[in-house]
């Protein structure tokens, strides 16, 4: 394996319970039954669907220009949230693991949904150790399309079965595999069938790659 393409929000760091607060608050502005079972469906899928995922249990249709101010305010609130991220807010072990995989040769990247997944970097002081970041930008589809997976190991110039994808979704994993990269489960998505490999801890991956 010559790259590592990470997912970002729940793999790098926990920014899934701002996602959770900041939708939590819309839905309770809209008097929606919202809770954290529902909030699983929305790892690693698009802002746009996960308001529909939401919208099911709304009992009335909204416009999309009504659609378009719920986005908006619900990444506004998420986004105070994320002006506290620091370093402190990374996954245990994983800028050591950066590191190392980084000193063993190994290519970088970012493969995530978000649209604020440069800004997230940034603010755990990370963003100078990827080589590529394929994010929400970038893509027309999102997990369990493989798109953003597939832009990452072309950013990094290598082939799918080159690369090794870190993800904590179903979503994830099914997009890592319908791309033909090797997945490796952590979190969540450690229970998800076609994951090739389960990981406990994020330094797992140097013991394993280098
Ligand atoms: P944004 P990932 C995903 O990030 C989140 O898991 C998902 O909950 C979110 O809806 C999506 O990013 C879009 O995020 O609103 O910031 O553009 O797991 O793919 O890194
Ligand atoms: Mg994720």
């Amino acid at each position: 394996m010559k790259g590592v393409i990470f997912d970002l929000d729940g793999v790098l760091c926990s920014t899934d319970e701002y996602h959770y607060r900041a939708w939590k608050a819309l839905a309770d502005s809209l008097g929606i039954p919202f809770d954290r079972t529902i909030n699983s469906r929305l790892r690693g899928v698009s802002r746009e669907e996960s308001l529909e995922i939401i919208l099911e249990r709304a009992g009335r249709h909204y416009s999309a220009e009504e659609k378009r101010e719920m986005f908006r305010e619900k990444n506004e609130l998420y986004r105070t949230f994320l002006s506290a991220l620091s370093v402190e807010d990374l996954a245990p072990g994983a800028a050591k693991m950066l590191h190392e995989l980084r000193r063993a040769g190994k290519k970088l990247a970012v493969g995530s949904s978000s649209r604020n997944a440069q800004f997230i970097l940034e603010k755990l002081g990370i963003a100078g150790l990827f080589d590529a970041v394929a994010d929400g930008n970038r893509i027309r589809r999102s997990k369990p399309d493989p798109e953003v997976f597939l832009l990452a190991a072309q950013l990094l110039h290598l082939k799918p079965e080159q690369c090794i994808v870190v993800e904590d979704a179903y979503s994830g994993i099914a997009a890592a595999k319908a791309g033909g990269f090797y997945a490796a489960a952590i979190g969540d998505a450690v229970t998800c069938p076609p994951a090739d490999r389960r990981l406990e801890r994020l330094d797992e991956l140097v013991g394993l790659l280098c």
